[in-house]
């Protein structure tokens, strides 16, 4: 009996340690065209939650990321009290800002962990929309040729959620060659019109994108 008793404060004790427990989340608000705080330190595993705290509308997007991260980190246009959350697991130094307000000096960083050594990060750099690697050159934004130029760019990808509701569907999307554009996580604003009653989290979709520059929205989804 007591050895019983033993093996399962083990068990309960390992499975707090694995646990995100001790993971902590930290809280920035966008106020007063800037994000408080503006620089931060977290530990792998700790989430950042930014919070829109007033009426003009502000996202965040990490424009400068550690070699490892594979997805854009963004959040959708927050509206006031609108919240965007992520778990960073990457260790390194990050750059964030908020796209509207990047001029006004809207920016921020965050350290995971420990910061990155010269030449351990990658630009996502979102105006452009590609990660330009260690050189700095920007990825080109060519039009599709072909059939694909008039129906715009085609993409494939995984579904993380969908909004039928809000018109917004969130997807980890295969390299798009025709923007080059690298594998991200994106939240994109579907067109009046789509079909969204039919596609859920976890499906393979082929979807046409409409828009230019760093504005661009679904114009087309379909199951694969
Ligand atoms: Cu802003």
């Amino acid at each position: 009996m007591k050895n019983v008793m033993l093996t399962s404060a083990s068990v309960l004790a390992l499975t707090l340690l694995a646990s995100p427990a001790f993971a902590k989340e930290y809280i920035v608000k966008e106020e007063g065209v800037a994000f408080q705080p503006s620089k931060l330190t977290i530990q792998p595993g700790d989430t950042m939650t930014f919070v829109n705290t007033e009426d003009k509308k502000h996202d965040v997007m990490f424009v400068s990321v550690p070699k490892g991260v594979d997805e854009m980190i963004m959040s959708p246009m927050l509206k006031k009290d609108e919240k965007f959350s992520y778990t960073f697991t990457v260790p390194g130094t990050y750059q964030f800002h908020c796209h509207p307000h990047e001029e006004a000096g809207m920016k921020g960083t965050l350290i995971v962990g420990a910061p990155s050594k010269p030449g351990e990060t990658v630009t996502m750099d979102h105006h452009k929309m590609g990660v330009s690697a260690e050189k700095g050159a920007p990825a080109k934004v060519a039009p599709a040729a072909g059939a694909n130029a008039a129906a715009g760019p085609q993409a494939t990808g995984t579904v993380n959620s969908v909004d039928a509701a809000g018109r917004t569907l969130n997807v980890t999307h295969d390299p798009i060659k025709a923007l080059g554009w690298p594998k991200m996580k994106m939240q994109f604003t579907v067109d009046a019109g789509v079909d969204l009653s039919t596609v859920k989290a976890g499906d393979k979709v082929g979807f046409t994108l409409k828009g230019t520059g760093d504005d661009y929205t679904i114009s087309e989804v379909h199951k694969q």
